[in-house]
Protein backbone atom coordinates (compact mmCIF):
# COMPACT_ATOMS: atom_id res chain seq x y z
CA UNK A 1 0.00 0.00 0.00
CA UNK A 2 1.22 3.47 -0.28
CA UNK A 3 2.67 5.44 2.64
CA UNK A 4 2.86 9.07 2.42
CA UNK A 5 5.14 11.67 1.31
CA UNK A 6 7.94 12.20 3.38
CA UNK A 7 8.92 15.69 4.40
CA UNK A 8 12.26 16.83 2.61
CA UNK A 9 15.60 16.57 4.62
CA UNK A 10 17.43 19.18 4.61
CA UNK A 11 21.47 18.53 3.96
CA UNK A 12 23.90 19.19 7.04
CA UNK A 13 27.94 20.02 7.16
CA UNK A 14 29.45 16.77 7.83
CA UNK A 15 28.33 14.14 8.58
CA UNK A 16 26.53 12.32 11.97
CA UNK A 17 28.28 9.57 14.30
CA UNK A 18 27.99 6.16 14.13
CA UNK A 19 24.67 5.18 16.33
CA UNK A 20 24.43 3.34 19.24
CA UNK A 21 20.67 1.52 20.47
CA UNK A 22 20.23 -0.12 23.20
CA UNK A 23 19.09 -3.79 22.54
CA UNK A 24 16.52 -4.80 24.93
CA UNK A 25 17.68 -8.86 24.34
CA UNK A 26 21.56 -7.65 25.75
CA UNK A 27 19.79 -4.93 27.97
CA UNK A 28 22.57 -2.80 27.03
CA UNK A 29 23.92 -0.39 24.70
CA UNK A 30 24.90 -1.40 21.28
CA UNK A 31 26.39 0.00 17.59
CA UNK A 32 24.12 -0.22 14.61
CA UNK A 33 26.69 -1.08 11.91
CA UNK A 34 28.80 1.03 9.92
CA UNK A 35 28.62 2.63 6.45
CA UNK A 36 29.00 0.23 3.87
CA UNK A 37 25.48 -1.88 3.43
CA UNK A 38 21.96 -0.43 3.45
CA UNK A 39 20.52 -0.45 7.09
CA UNK A 40 17.68 -2.39 7.37
CA UNK A 41 14.87 -1.17 9.78
CA UNK A 42 11.39 -3.13 10.88
CA UNK A 43 8.66 -1.47 12.64
CA UNK A 44 5.74 -3.30 13.45
CA UNK A 45 2.82 -0.59 12.33
CA UNK A 46 -0.62 0.18 13.48
CA UNK A 47 -3.65 -2.18 13.36
CA UNK A 48 -5.88 0.25 11.65
CA UNK A 49 -9.06 0.14 14.11
CA UNK A 50 -9.06 3.22 15.47
CA UNK A 51 -6.51 6.22 15.15
CA UNK A 52 -2.82 7.04 16.21
CA UNK A 53 -3.25 7.96 19.39
CA UNK A 54 0.16 9.85 21.26
CA UNK A 55 1.69 6.28 22.17
CA UNK A 56 1.94 5.02 18.78
CA UNK A 57 3.20 8.36 17.40
CA UNK A 58 5.96 8.32 20.60
CA UNK A 59 6.79 4.54 18.87
CA UNK A 60 7.10 5.91 15.27
CA UNK A 61 8.36 9.68 15.89
CA UNK A 62 11.34 7.69 18.28
CA UNK A 63 12.23 5.12 14.64
CA UNK A 64 11.60 8.53 12.71
CA UNK A 65 14.92 9.38 14.81
CA UNK A 66 16.82 6.68 14.16
CA UNK A 67 16.30 6.47 10.67
CA UNK A 68 17.27 10.53 10.29
CA UNK A 69 20.48 9.68 12.48
CA UNK A 70 21.37 7.46 10.07
CA UNK A 71 21.12 8.76 6.97
CA UNK A 72 23.34 12.00 8.77
CA UNK A 73 25.68 9.14 9.49
CA UNK A 74 25.49 8.73 5.46
CA UNK A 75 23.61 5.11 5.63
CA UNK A 76 20.77 4.22 3.12
CA UNK A 77 18.03 2.83 4.94
CA UNK A 78 15.47 0.32 4.46
CA UNK A 79 12.42 0.93 6.32
CA UNK A 80 9.65 -1.35 6.37
CA UNK A 81 6.59 -1.30 8.15
CA UNK A 82 3.68 -3.02 8.29
CA UNK A 83 -0.21 -2.67 8.62
CA UNK A 84 -2.37 -5.28 10.39
CA UNK A 85 -5.12 -4.49 8.42
CA UNK A 86 -6.61 -7.97 9.49
CA UNK A 87 -6.82 -9.49 12.99
CA UNK A 88 -9.40 -10.12 15.37
CA UNK A 89 -9.41 -6.61 17.12
CA UNK A 90 -10.31 -4.94 13.97
CA UNK A 91 -13.07 -7.81 12.93
CA UNK A 92 -14.27 -7.05 16.66
CA UNK A 93 -14.48 -3.10 16.23
CA UNK A 94 -16.43 -3.24 13.12
CA UNK A 95 -18.82 -5.93 14.59
CA UNK A 96 -19.38 -3.39 17.66
CA UNK A 97 -20.09 -0.36 15.65
CA UNK A 98 -21.46 -2.22 12.84
CA UNK A 99 -19.10 -0.66 10.27
CA UNK A 100 -17.39 -2.68 7.47
CA UNK A 101 -14.17 -3.95 8.42
CA UNK A 102 -12.38 -3.30 5.39
CA UNK A 103 -13.87 0.70 5.43
CA UNK A 104 -13.07 0.82 8.96
CA UNK A 105 -9.24 -0.30 8.00
CA UNK A 106 -9.08 1.76 4.99
CA UNK A 107 -10.48 4.98 6.75
CA UNK A 108 -7.87 4.99 10.30
CA UNK A 109 -4.95 3.79 7.70
CA UNK A 110 -5.74 7.28 5.49
CA UNK A 111 -5.86 8.85 9.21
CA UNK A 112 -2.43 7.82 10.08
CA UNK A 113 -0.95 8.44 7.15
CA UNK A 114 -2.41 12.05 7.20
CA UNK A 115 -0.96 12.13 11.17
CA UNK A 116 2.29 10.80 10.28
CA UNK A 117 2.87 13.45 7.33
CA UNK A 118 1.71 16.38 9.48
CA UNK A 119 4.34 15.39 12.76
CA UNK A 120 7.37 15.42 9.88
CA UNK A 121 8.04 11.37 10.20
CA UNK A 122 9.64 10.32 6.95
CA UNK A 123 7.99 7.68 5.00
CA UNK A 124 9.24 4.10 5.13
CA UNK A 125 10.81 2.75 2.13
CA UNK A 126 7.42 0.53 1.85
CA UNK A 127 4.27 0.05 3.69
CA UNK A 128 2.69 -3.62 3.51
CA UNK A 129 -0.38 -4.64 5.19
CA UNK A 130 -0.97 -7.84 5.87
CA UNK A 131 -3.95 -8.59 3.42
CA UNK A 132 -1.41 -7.89 0.66
CA UNK A 133 1.45 -9.77 2.01
CA UNK A 134 -1.94 -13.31 2.60
CA UNK A 135 0.52 -15.36 -0.55
CA UNK A 136 3.92 -14.73 1.04
CA UNK A 137 2.32 -16.32 4.28
CA UNK A 138 0.77 -18.80 2.66
CA UNK A 139 3.91 -20.13 0.87
CA UNK A 140 6.09 -19.28 4.69
CA UNK A 141 3.14 -21.87 6.28
CA UNK A 142 2.61 -24.56 3.44
CA UNK A 143 7.18 -24.76 3.91
CA UNK A 144 7.06 -24.80 7.74
CA UNK A 145 4.16 -27.80 7.16
CA UNK A 146 6.10 -29.31 5.06
CA UNK A 147 9.29 -29.38 6.87
CA UNK A 148 7.38 -30.22 10.40
CA UNK A 149 7.90 -26.60 11.71
CA UNK A 150 4.47 -26.72 11.61
CA UNK A 151 1.21 -28.64 12.22
CA UNK A 152 -2.47 -28.66 11.85
CA UNK A 153 -5.60 -28.11 14.90
CA UNK A 154 -8.96 -29.66 14.33
CA UNK A 155 -11.10 -26.99 13.90
CA UNK A 156 -14.06 -26.69 16.64
CA UNK A 157 -17.00 -29.09 15.01
CA UNK A 158 -20.11 -28.20 14.36
CA UNK A 159 -19.70 -24.30 13.71
CA UNK A 160 -19.41 -24.05 10.45
CA UNK A 161 -15.48 -23.33 10.30
CA UNK A 162 -13.45 -24.18 7.49
CA UNK A 163 -16.15 -23.79 5.06
CA UNK A 164 -15.85 -26.45 1.88
CA UNK A 165 -13.24 -28.03 3.48
CA UNK A 166 -13.61 -28.14 7.11
CA UNK A 167 -11.22 -31.24 7.88
CA UNK A 168 -7.88 -28.87 6.69
CA UNK A 169 -7.54 -27.77 10.45
CA UNK A 170 -5.77 -24.23 11.67
CA UNK A 171 -1.91 -24.36 11.10
CA UNK A 172 0.29 -23.64 14.31
CA UNK A 173 3.95 -23.21 14.70
CA UNK A 174 5.99 -25.75 16.85
CA UNK A 175 8.28 -23.33 19.07
CA UNK A 176 9.61 -26.53 20.17
CA UNK A 177 11.14 -27.31 17.10
CA UNK A 178 13.27 -23.80 17.55
CA UNK A 179 15.64 -24.15 20.51
CA UNK A 180 16.28 -20.51 21.01
CA UNK A 181 12.31 -19.45 21.61
CA UNK A 182 11.83 -18.21 25.24
CA UNK A 183 15.04 -16.92 25.59
CA UNK A 184 14.63 -13.54 23.95
CA UNK A 185 12.33 -11.58 26.62
CA UNK A 186 13.75 -13.18 29.66
CA UNK A 187 10.29 -14.02 31.36
CA UNK A 188 9.94 -17.83 33.03
CA UNK A 189 7.65 -19.94 31.43
CA UNK A 190 4.42 -19.26 33.61
CA UNK A 191 4.96 -15.61 32.63
CA UNK A 192 5.26 -16.16 28.74
CA UNK A 193 1.88 -18.28 29.48
CA UNK A 194 0.20 -15.42 31.13
CA UNK A 195 1.32 -12.38 28.99
CA UNK A 196 0.56 -14.48 25.88
CA UNK A 197 -2.93 -14.94 26.79
CA UNK A 198 -3.41 -11.62 27.32
CA UNK A 199 -1.80 -10.64 23.52
CA UNK A 200 -4.25 -12.42 21.29
CA UNK A 201 -2.58 -16.00 22.29
CA UNK A 202 -4.85 -19.31 23.21
CA UNK A 203 -2.62 -21.27 25.27
CA UNK A 204 -5.56 -23.45 26.02
CA UNK A 205 -6.24 -24.97 22.75
CA UNK A 206 -7.10 -28.69 22.45
CA UNK A 207 -4.59 -30.39 19.95
CA UNK A 208 -1.97 -27.86 20.39
CA UNK A 209 1.34 -29.53 21.47
CA UNK A 210 2.27 -26.45 22.89
CA UNK A 211 0.53 -24.42 25.24
CA UNK A 212 2.92 -21.28 23.33
CA UNK A 213 2.52 -22.63 19.76
CA UNK A 214 1.69 -19.26 17.67
CA UNK A 215 -1.47 -19.55 15.19
CA UNK A 216 0.02 -19.35 11.52
CA UNK A 217 -3.04 -19.61 9.28
CA UNK A 218 -6.56 -19.28 11.00
CA UNK A 219 -9.10 -21.15 8.67
CA UNK A 220 -12.64 -19.71 7.80
CA UNK A 221 -15.20 -18.91 10.30
CA UNK A 222 -18.58 -18.07 9.61
CA UNK A 223 -18.96 -13.93 9.36
CA UNK A 224 -15.10 -14.00 9.56
CA UNK A 225 -13.31 -12.53 5.41
CA UNK A 226 -11.17 -15.66 3.93
CA UNK A 227 -8.80 -15.34 1.25
CA UNK A 228 -6.89 -18.33 -0.55
CA UNK A 229 -4.73 -20.18 1.06
CA UNK A 230 -4.03 -22.84 -1.30
CA UNK A 231 -3.39 -26.70 0.24
CA UNK A 232 -3.37 -24.81 3.49
CA UNK A 233 -7.56 -23.63 2.62
CA UNK A 234 -8.94 -20.45 2.52
CA UNK A 235 -8.57 -18.57 5.53
CA UNK A 236 -6.36 -15.66 6.72
CA UNK A 237 -2.81 -15.20 8.69
CA UNK A 238 -1.58 -15.24 11.95
CA UNK A 239 -0.35 -12.26 13.77
CA UNK A 240 3.62 -13.08 14.20
CA UNK A 241 3.81 -14.76 10.68
CA UNK A 242 2.46 -11.63 9.18
CA UNK A 243 5.23 -9.28 10.66
CA UNK A 244 7.61 -12.12 9.71
CA UNK A 245 6.79 -12.87 6.31
CA UNK A 246 6.92 -9.14 5.41
CA UNK A 247 10.37 -8.31 6.88
CA UNK A 248 11.82 -11.37 5.11
CA UNK A 249 10.31 -10.51 1.74
CA UNK A 250 11.20 -7.03 1.90
CA UNK A 251 14.41 -6.68 3.71
CA UNK A 252 16.05 -9.70 2.50
CA UNK A 253 19.14 -10.43 5.11
CA UNK A 254 19.68 -10.17 8.64
CA UNK A 255 17.31 -7.33 10.06
CA UNK A 256 19.40 -4.83 11.36
CA UNK A 257 16.79 -3.48 14.19
CA UNK A 258 13.48 -4.96 15.09
CA UNK A 259 11.50 -2.30 16.10
CA UNK A 260 8.10 -1.34 17.98
CA UNK A 261 6.80 -0.29 21.41
CA UNK A 262 7.81 -2.64 24.61
CA UNK A 263 4.18 -3.94 24.48
CA UNK A 264 5.52 -6.13 21.79
CA UNK A 265 8.35 -7.62 23.45
CA UNK A 266 6.72 -10.86 23.79
CA UNK A 267 4.98 -12.55 22.61
CA UNK A 268 5.36 -11.11 19.35
CA UNK A 269 8.48 -10.01 18.18
CA UNK A 270 9.85 -13.31 20.20
CA UNK A 271 7.31 -15.32 17.90
CA UNK A 272 8.51 -13.27 14.76
CA UNK A 273 11.87 -13.84 15.14
CA UNK A 274 11.48 -17.28 15.79
CA UNK A 275 9.38 -18.19 12.16
CA UNK A 276 12.38 -15.67 10.79
CA UNK A 277 14.94 -18.09 12.41
CA UNK A 278 13.15 -21.47 11.16
CA UNK A 279 12.53 -19.79 7.69
CA UNK A 280 15.68 -18.37 7.17
CA UNK A 281 17.86 -20.67 8.90
CA UNK A 282 19.57 -17.65 10.82
CA UNK A 283 20.71 -18.31 14.00
CA UNK A 284 20.32 -14.71 14.44
CA UNK A 285 17.89 -12.91 11.74
CA UNK A 286 17.54 -9.82 13.77
CA UNK A 287 20.26 -7.85 15.30
CA UNK A 288 19.20 -5.48 17.55
CA UNK A 289 15.84 -5.13 18.98
CA UNK A 290 14.74 -1.78 20.11
CA UNK A 291 11.52 -1.17 22.20
CA UNK A 292 9.72 2.06 22.83
CA UNK A 293 7.97 3.38 26.40
CA UNK A 294 4.89 3.27 26.74
CA UNK A 295 2.58 6.45 27.27
CA UNK A 296 -0.02 6.34 29.68
CA UNK A 297 -3.07 8.73 30.19
CA UNK A 298 -4.62 8.97 33.14
CA UNK A 299 -2.96 6.38 35.33
CA UNK A 300 -2.85 3.34 32.44
CA UNK A 301 -1.14 2.20 29.51
CA UNK A 302 -2.92 4.32 26.67
CA UNK A 303 -4.77 1.82 24.45
CA UNK A 304 -7.35 1.65 21.93
CA UNK A 305 -8.79 -1.26 24.17
CA UNK A 306 -9.69 0.88 27.15
CA UNK A 307 -10.43 3.66 25.34
CA UNK A 308 -8.03 6.51 27.12
CA UNK A 309 -6.94 8.23 24.16
CA UNK A 310 -5.06 11.19 23.23
CA UNK A 311 -5.56 11.10 19.40
CA UNK A 312 -2.67 12.90 17.52
CA UNK A 313 -5.92 14.22 14.72
CA UNK A 314 -7.88 15.53 17.38
CA UNK A 315 -5.36 17.91 18.95
CA UNK A 316 -4.44 18.85 15.65
CA UNK A 317 -8.48 19.60 15.02
CA UNK A 318 -8.10 21.72 18.11
CA UNK A 319 -5.64 23.64 16.23
CA UNK A 320 -2.92 22.50 17.92
CA UNK A 321 0.73 23.04 15.96
CA UNK A 322 1.94 19.40 14.90
CA UNK A 323 5.19 20.81 15.64
CA UNK A 324 4.27 21.38 19.12
CA UNK A 325 2.78 17.81 19.11
CA UNK A 326 6.40 16.44 17.97
CA UNK A 327 8.41 18.61 20.49
CA UNK A 328 5.98 16.96 23.07
CA UNK A 329 7.54 13.37 22.11
CA UNK A 330 11.04 14.74 22.18
CA UNK A 331 10.71 15.86 25.45
CA UNK A 332 10.91 12.18 26.68
CA UNK A 333 13.33 9.65 25.90
CA UNK A 334 12.25 6.89 23.58
CA UNK A 335 12.71 4.65 26.04
CA UNK A 336 11.15 5.77 29.10
CA UNK A 337 7.26 5.12 29.98
CA UNK A 338 5.73 8.33 30.80
CA UNK A 339 2.49 9.61 31.23
CA UNK A 340 0.74 12.59 28.95
CA UNK A 341 -0.54 15.37 30.71
CA UNK A 342 -1.82 18.92 29.20
CA UNK A 343 1.30 20.51 30.57
CA UNK A 344 3.24 18.64 28.29
CA UNK A 345 1.42 20.42 25.62
CA UNK A 346 1.46 23.59 27.12
CA UNK A 347 5.58 23.28 27.91
CA UNK A 348 5.78 22.36 24.34
CA UNK A 349 4.19 25.18 22.93
CA UNK A 350 6.14 27.72 24.50
CA UNK A 351 9.40 25.69 23.72
CA UNK A 352 8.11 26.10 19.97
CA UNK A 353 7.63 29.82 20.22
CA UNK A 354 11.02 29.90 21.67
CA UNK A 355 12.34 28.32 19.07
CA UNK A 356 10.95 30.25 16.48
CA UNK A 357 11.46 33.71 17.78
CA UNK A 358 15.59 32.45 17.66
CA UNK A 359 15.67 30.94 14.72
CA UNK A 360 13.88 33.61 12.61
CA UNK A 361 16.04 36.45 14.14
CA UNK A 362 18.61 38.54 11.45
CA UNK A 363 21.49 37.07 13.37
CA UNK A 364 22.32 34.58 16.44
CA UNK A 365 25.26 32.86 17.65
CA UNK A 366 27.35 30.14 16.11
CA UNK A 367 25.53 26.77 15.52
CA UNK A 368 28.34 24.82 15.03
CA UNK A 369 28.34 23.52 18.58
CA UNK A 370 24.71 23.06 18.07
CA UNK A 371 24.90 20.75 15.51
CA UNK A 372 28.33 18.93 17.22
CA UNK A 373 26.32 18.55 20.66
CA UNK A 374 22.89 17.51 18.38
CA UNK A 375 24.59 14.40 16.67
CA UNK A 376 26.44 13.30 19.53
CA UNK A 377 22.83 12.96 21.94
CA UNK A 378 21.09 11.49 18.82
CA UNK A 379 24.10 8.81 18.08
CA UNK A 380 23.96 8.09 21.85
CA UNK A 381 20.62 5.98 21.60
CA UNK A 382 18.25 8.55 20.16
CA UNK A 383 18.58 10.99 23.22
CA UNK A 384 16.35 13.37 21.80
CA UNK A 385 15.82 15.30 25.21
CA UNK A 386 19.45 15.90 25.31
CA UNK A 387 19.46 17.71 22.29
CA UNK A 388 16.36 19.54 23.41
CA UNK A 389 18.34 20.98 26.30
CA UNK A 390 21.63 21.54 23.58
CA UNK A 391 18.57 23.57 21.36
CA UNK A 392 17.42 25.33 24.21
CA UNK A 393 20.69 26.87 25.46
CA UNK A 394 21.30 27.98 21.70
CA UNK A 395 17.83 29.55 21.50
CA UNK A 396 18.45 31.57 25.34
CA UNK A 397 21.53 32.36 24.15
CA UNK A 398 20.21 34.03 20.92
CA UNK A 399 17.17 35.65 22.98
CA UNK A 400 19.23 36.55 25.84
CA UNK A 401 20.40 39.27 23.92
CA UNK A 402 23.58 38.19 22.43
CA UNK A 403 21.64 37.14 18.62
CA UNK A 404 23.80 40.65 17.29
CA UNK A 405 27.09 40.65 19.23
CA UNK A 406 30.77 39.20 18.73
CA UNK A 407 30.79 35.37 17.37
CA UNK A 408 26.97 36.12 15.89
CA UNK A 409 26.52 35.55 12.46
CA UNK A 410 23.87 36.16 9.97
CA UNK A 411 23.75 32.67 8.89
CA UNK A 412 23.67 31.45 12.11
CA UNK A 413 19.51 31.03 12.59
CA UNK A 414 19.09 28.97 9.15
CA UNK A 415 22.06 26.67 10.45
CA UNK A 416 20.00 25.98 13.49
CA UNK A 417 16.67 25.65 12.00
CA UNK A 418 18.41 22.72 9.48
CA UNK A 419 19.75 21.19 12.51
CA UNK A 420 16.50 20.56 14.07
CA UNK A 421 14.83 19.91 11.06
CA UNK A 422 17.26 17.54 9.61
CA UNK A 423 17.59 15.63 12.82
CA UNK A 424 14.72 16.56 15.53
CA UNK A 425 12.25 16.39 11.93
CA UNK A 426 11.19 19.83 13.47
CA UNK A 427 10.02 22.38 11.28
CA UNK A 428 10.21 25.95 13.01
N1 LIG B 1 -0.12 -4.10 14.41
C1 LIG B 1 0.53 -4.46 15.64
C2 LIG B 1 2.02 -4.61 15.46
S1 LIG B 1 2.41 -5.74 14.17
C3 LIG B 1 0.26 -3.46 16.74
O1 LIG B 1 0.78 -3.64 17.82
N2 LIG B 1 -0.55 -2.44 16.44
S2 LIG B 1 -0.97 -1.27 17.47
O2 LIG B 1 -1.80 -0.38 16.70
O3 LIG B 1 -1.54 -1.85 18.62
O4 LIG B 1 0.31 -0.53 17.89
C4 LIG B 1 1.11 0.13 16.92
C5 LIG B 1 2.49 0.46 17.51
O5 LIG B 1 2.36 1.38 18.57
C6 LIG B 1 3.22 -0.75 18.06
O6 LIG B 1 4.61 -0.63 17.74
C7 LIG B 1 2.99 -0.65 19.55
O7 LIG B 1 4.05 -1.24 20.28
C8 LIG B 1 2.95 0.86 19.75
N3 LIG B 1 2.10 1.27 20.90
C9 LIG B 1 0.83 0.91 21.15
N4 LIG B 1 0.38 1.50 22.29
C10 LIG B 1 1.40 2.25 22.77
C11 LIG B 1 1.58 3.11 23.92
N5 LIG B 1 0.59 3.33 24.79
N6 LIG B 1 2.77 3.73 24.07
C12 LIG B 1 3.77 3.55 23.17
N7 LIG B 1 3.68 2.75 22.07
C13 LIG B 1 2.50 2.12 21.88
ZN1 LIG C 1 4.43 -6.71 14.11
Amino acid sequence: MHAWTSPDLPDLPGMGDPVHLHDTLAGALAPTRRGGEPATLYVCGITPYDATHLGHANTYVGFDLLVRAWRDAGREVRYVQNVTDIDDPLLERAAQTGQDWHELAQSQIELYRSDMAALRVLAPTRLIGAVEAIPLVVDAVEQMLAVGHAYRVDLPAGAGAGGAEPELGDVYADVTDDSLFGTGAGLEPAEMLTVFAENGGDPDRPGKHNPLDPLLWRRTRPGEPDWDGGILGRGRPGWHIECACIAMEHLTGVVEVQGGGRDLVFPHHEMSESHLRVLTEQHAPVMLHVHGGMVGYHGEKMSKSRGNLVLVSELLAQGVDPMAVRLVLLGHHYRDDWEYTDADLTEATARLGRWRSAMHQGRGPQAETLLTRVRAAMADDLDAPAAVRAVDEWVDAALGGRAGGPGTSPDAPEQARRTVDALLGVAV
